[in-house]
């Protein structure tokens, strides 16, 4: 035997009298061994692959590495499936989201002994928390921004999706910021097309946007969606700084994290603020044995500086998801499965010197459905309706109107139908969807 075989890092990974430190990277995995392999096996094989191990001994390997580097299985619950690993921050590069995610959320899903695998939550040390500048603005940093406090934000979203010209954008967007909405933001897919081209759409949203502000006297916010390939985004995102936008808006999965990461750094030495669109987290949020949970992608995108992010809504609107996991995400509430403390309301929990970010309710909403929303997910919200403001009988400008109306009912607690009473679009749309 040479050796390095002496020095077993294929197994021995379980160590349940191991504390963290604060040195320490610490992921908590949903987990369930294929046929044949035992639950503390698969540990040691999940340890092993998403660090310094393979499948077997390796003449490269010296007990030195491995006494340094070995991650430890500290927590294992064979009756819900649950492990926790810690692994110390030596693993990884700092700053290097995408490599840090390669190893803890990589090749492991994929692994043959793995039947199920998903990554509930990740709990950074302070050396990787460093690295990152987290929200540009943040919750108190948007408030000050749009001059609001005691109010959920109202927002829409340019429709049809895509198919308008830049010119008929910037209407529609004028539109909304006139009827009272604080921000307009482009479709997910609406990015540069040959119909509505990115630089001119720019060049005439954030025109009509300084005209309604000057016309509301109100903060109006455009959030410009820069999503294309990393240089092509930079370059984007710096057209809107010289147009005088403050925004940028990024698919954050689709984009992926080192572009999450680039546009950051840009906002940073810029003065920008981030909007996260989630678009394809179903992918890996959906299933609740398999994937990521959208807690953990929430924690990255905080972590690198997404000043809003979409949470889902409570599951009030059109979109599937997990109302007890949004809650979590925004206010402390305790999860029957998000057993620790330090997991809950993580978009706002005290992070060393990352700002909190806002959560952002979007997805089949319409004015009639703002009261309940608000009253499960609070005020310091973005309440975003596409649909819900466009398909108002009277129009962009109506619909605009009828959402701050809600909002405004909601705050001073005077039920909706009385309030329609008063206020003829918020009862058109109520009219039409109910409430
Ligand atoms: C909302 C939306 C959002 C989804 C994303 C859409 O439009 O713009 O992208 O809400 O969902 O295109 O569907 P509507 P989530 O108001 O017309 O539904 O926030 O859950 O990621
Ligand atoms: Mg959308």
């Amino acid at each position: 035997m040479k050796a390095s075989d002496r020095y077993d890092y294929t197994s021995g990974y379980v160590d349940e009298s191991y504390r963290p430190g604060k040195h320490d990277l610490v992921m908590e995995y949903y987990t369930e061994p294929a046929e044949g392999i035992s639950l503390r096996r698969l540990c040691d094989l999940i340890a092993g692959e998403s660090s310094i191990g393979t499948w077997t001994h390796i003449s490269t390997m010296n007990p030195g590495i491995a006494k340094r580097l070995k991650p430890h299985v500290y927590h294992v619950d064979e009756k819900r499936g649950v492990i926790k690993v810690a692994y110390t921050d030596e693993l990884f590069e700092w700053g290097n989201m995408p490599g840090i995610l390669s190893s803890v959320a990589g090749n492991i899903f994929g692994m043959k002994a793995v039947k199920h695998l998903r990554l509930d939550d990740i709990h950074f040390p302070q050396s990787i928390m460093r690295k990152y500048h987290g929200p540009e603005g943040g919750v108190p940093g948007i408030r000050k921004l749009t001059r609001t406090k005691d109010r959920p934000l109202t927002g829409t979203i340019v429709k049809p999706k895509v198919g308008l010209t830049a010119e008929q954008h910037a209407k529609v967007a004028y539109e909304a910021w006139s009827g009272g909405l604080d921000i307009v933001k482009d479709d997910e897919n609406l990015v540069s097309m040959s119909f509505n081209n990115f630089d001119r759409r720019m060049q005439l949203t954030l025109k009509m946007r300084d005209k309604a502000e000057k016309e509301t006297g109100e903060k109006k916010i455009y959030l410009a969606n820069v999503t294309a390939e990393t240089l092509e985004m930079l370059r984007r995102a710096k057209l809107v700084h010289r147009l005088g936008g403050e925004f940028l808006m990024i698919d954050i999965l689709t984009a992926g994290w080192a572009g999450v990461q680039s546009l950051r750094d840009f906002g940073h030495d810029h003065k920008k603020f981030l909007h996260g669109h989630r678009a394809m987290h179903g992918a890996f949020t959906r299933d609740p044995k398999q994937g990521i949970s959208m807690l953990a992608i929430a924690k990255i995108a905080r972590l690198i500086g997404i000043d809003t992010l979409h949470i889902g809504t409570a599951a009030i609107g059109k979109m599937a998801g997990n109302k007890d996991e949004e809650l979590a995400m925004e206010h402390e509430i305790e999860q029957e499965h998000i057993p620790e403390d330090d997991r809950m309301h993580i978009l706002k929990q005290d992070w060393f010197h990352i700002k909190p970010s806002m959560a952002v309710a979007s997805g089949g909403l319409h004015p009639g459905l703002i009261p309940d929303l608000i009253k499960v997910m609070g005020k310091d919200i973005v309440a975003q309706a596409g649909g819900g403001v466009h398909g108002h009988p009277d129009g962009t400008r109506a619909g605009a109107r009828a959402m701050r109306e809600a909002v405004d009912a909601a705050m001073q607690g005077i039920p909706l139908k009385q309030y329609t009473k008063t206020h003829p679009a918020l009862a058109k749309a109520v009219q039409k969807w109910g409430c």
